[in-house]
């Protein structure tokens, strides 16, 4: 087939993104907001900010949930509310950049470990061995939704006495063993950013059961403040607004439906493309439900007969915006390139998965038959009887 043929099978009336923020309907968003202008209180520990806070702490099964302006900020937040002020933590590669730079603006070094192949997480051998007598903590990622080794991290972080934090910025109602994700580890930090499946546009929050850590969580991130007269420590602003509240709150009326929309787009991908020469489907973790927030598929182009790059260019060609999370690797960076831990020779694994990942379009309004077209487009490309350069 040539690539026009293609194209014409293929190619979608409107540009279809890896994701979509769920809307709730603009009169609900008003209502929600009535008390808000009748009341005009618009942030600093608003009502519907409680109102929010309560709630997820209740739907994520957590002690203590504390909400934030952005993940990064929560996240960066998160490691000086447990005192980690020097030295090294462990943490993936294979990442958004946010989870490396939150270390590196703590004055920490960030010490890149490798992943497992089925998760994309941190592999827990790696982490063993890239211990020192400077490390302090591990930061791990819950890549995609799928949760880390949250079992033998633990083991680790108990033994060697460090601090284990988990970026879940991608696992928003994720389960494994039968808990909430979010009960794992000393501290878990959530993004609520437009691109993720629950949103308040921009957003985050920390969760512990740590009644102490939340206590130094909030003055962090309310400037240091105790009352009008004390400044207890150099804190930051990371709070959030009553207007991303009042989203928020309508978002967490949708979750359910939304995950279960996205579970039957991933249906359909996975009944697509199982055995498609050169195409990996990531293993549905057995001991956890998943988002469905992100759909990741491997193309192992020795089999496949083209790359991911090749792939990803041809899928554009037809409005299938997918996306190379994560591509490149945090270690590649300029700013941590020049780490021990960055030699792409220690990462086998992250860089193999960074070369070969893509992450196709998945949210609750993507209709089936669109996801089976894009299943489709995937799956028949290596007859496209081009050569690259033409591609
Ligand atoms: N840790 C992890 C593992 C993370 O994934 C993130 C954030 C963080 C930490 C940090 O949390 P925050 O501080 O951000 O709360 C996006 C987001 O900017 C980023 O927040 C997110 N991860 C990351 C996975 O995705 P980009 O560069 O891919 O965004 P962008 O603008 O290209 O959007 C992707 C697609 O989403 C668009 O093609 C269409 C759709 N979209 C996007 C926006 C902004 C919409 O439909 N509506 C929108 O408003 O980084």
């Amino acid at each position: 087939m040539a690539l026009e043929e293609f194209i014409a099978r293929y190619k979608l009336s409107e540009s279809v993104y890896v994701t979509r923020p769920t809307m709730p309907s603009r009169e609900d968003y008003l209502r929600m907001l009535a008390p808000v202008w009748e009341q005009r209180w618009l942030t600093n520990e608003g009502p519907l900010h409680a109102r929010l806070e309560r709630a997820l702490a209740e739907h994520m099964e957590v002690a203590h949930l504390s909400l934030f302006c952005n993940g990064t900020t929560a996240m960066l937040l998160a490691l000086q509310a447990m005192d980690i002020t020097e030295g090294e933590v462990i943490t993936t590669p294979f990442t958004f950049p946010a989870t490396a730079h939150v270390i590196h603006w703590n004055r920490l070094t960030p010490v890149f470990c490798d992943i497992r192949e089925d998760t994309c997480a941190l592999d827990p051998e790696a982490v063993e061995a890239a211990i020192t007598p400077r490390t302090r903590a591990i930061l791990g990622v819950h890549t995609y939704g799928f949760p880390c080794d949250v079992e033998a991290l633990e083991a680790i972080a108990a033994r060697r006495g460090l601090r284990l934090l988990y970026d879940a910025a991608p696992a928003f109602g994720v389960r494994c063993k039968g808990r909430s994700i979010l009960q794992y580890g000393d501290m878990s930090v959530l993004s609520f950013h437009a691109t993720k499946l629950f949103t308040t546009a921009e957003g985050g929050a920390v969760a512990t059961r740590n009644a102490d850590w939340d206590r130094r969580i909030r003055f962090l991130k309310n400037f240091g403040i105790a009352d009008e007269e004390t400044v207890i420590g150099p804190g930051i602003n990371g709070k959030m607004s009553e207007l991303q509240a009042a989203f928020g709150l309508l978002q967490l009326e949708q979750v359910g439906e939304e995950i279960a929309r996205r579970g039957a787009v991933a249906a359909v991908y996975r009944e697509r493309l199982a055995g498609v020469r050169g195409i990996r489907l990531f293993p549905e973790p057995a001991d956890a439900t998943m988002n469905h927030a992100y759909f990741p598929i491997r193309i192992i182009a020795g089999e496949y007969g083209a790359d991911r790059d090749a792939l990803n260019v041809a899928l554009r060609k037809c409005n299938i915006i997918a996306r190379k999370y994560y591509f490149p690797l945090c270690s590649h960076f300029p700013c941590y390139a020049d780490l021990p831990s960055a030699d792409p020779r220690r990462l086998p694994v992250a860089e193999r998965m960074s070369a070969e990942v893509l992450c196709l379009p998945i949210y609750g309004t993507l209709s089936p038959d669109i996801a089976a077209t894009i299943a489709d487009a995937v799956a028949s490309f290596p007859d496209v009887n081009e050569t690259d350069e033409q591609r």
